[in-house]
């Protein structure tokens, strides 16, 4: 991962959402990068081809605004959209293939809940952790039990020197706990995809990504 490794890309990590009431894929992305996104990963669990143009748009935009994309699961479509990464689940390839397929300079992520999880994974052909969910989610229908903040922090601990980003359930409230327990960043959908004012949440929610101290709870 030798093209990021100088800054945080995992600080604030927004995902697209295909169920979100109101806005599209798109206006989510713009959104989030108004606010200041690091890193953008497209999710669509039933992709088809018919979305082709509008993921290739998002990619395009993420290029024009030097952030980087990547794409949940789909190893072919990240290749096809030349993405900068794959964030994979456990059920998914193995980050040893993907690595292969999308070059040494790719961002592989992957889903690990919980240090069984870790233990069984192949974290040399990994760039990052994702670990959840931390809180309750409503976004995701078959999470896994809820980890907490000993959860996040056990996760952080157990595979450094690899970077953890925590999910599930992380508002603007609660992300400046995630990162007290060490974690590079978070993952965040329908506190801005579902919110009834997604550009003020986009806002908030990067303003506690930049929390460097202080009391958790007053964001700026
Ligand atoms: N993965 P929200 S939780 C996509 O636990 C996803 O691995 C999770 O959405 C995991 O920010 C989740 O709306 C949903 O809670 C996150």
């Amino acid at each position: 991962m030798t093209k990021y490794s100088s800054q945080n890309i995992f600080r604030f990590y927004f995902i697209t959402d295909d169920a979100a009431p109101t806005l599209t894929p798109m206006e989510q992305v713009r959104i989030a990068l108004d606010a200041g996104a690091t890193l953008i990963q497209y999710r669509n669990k039933s992709f088809d081809l018919a979305r082709y143009p509008e993921a290739h748009a998002i990619r395009h935009l993420c290029r024009r605004r030097a952030t980087p994309f990547i794409v949940n699961d789909h190893v072919l479509l990240a290749k096809a959209l030349d993405a900068d990464g794959v964030h994979l689940g456990q059920e998914d390839a193995s980050p040893a293939l993907v690595r292969d397929i999308m070059g040494r300079e790719a961002l592989v992520g992957l889903s690990v809940s919980n240090l069984k999880e870790l233990a069984a994974s192949d974290p040399a052909h990994c760039d990052y952790i994702g670990t959840g969910p931390i809180f309750a989610t409503g976004t995701k229908a078959d999470a896994k039990a809820v980890r907490g903040l000993s959860g996040l922090r056990k996760m952080v601990l157990a595979a450094s020197p690899l970077p953890v980003v925590g999910i599930g359930g992380i508002t603007a409230e609660n992300a400046p706990d995630c990162f007290r327990q060490g974690a590079a960043g978070v993952a965040v959908i329908s506190c801005i995809s579902r919110s009834a004012s997604p550009e003020e949440a986009a806002r908030r929610f990067a303003a506690a990504c930049a929390w460097q101290g202080g009391d958790p709870h007053v964001i700026p």
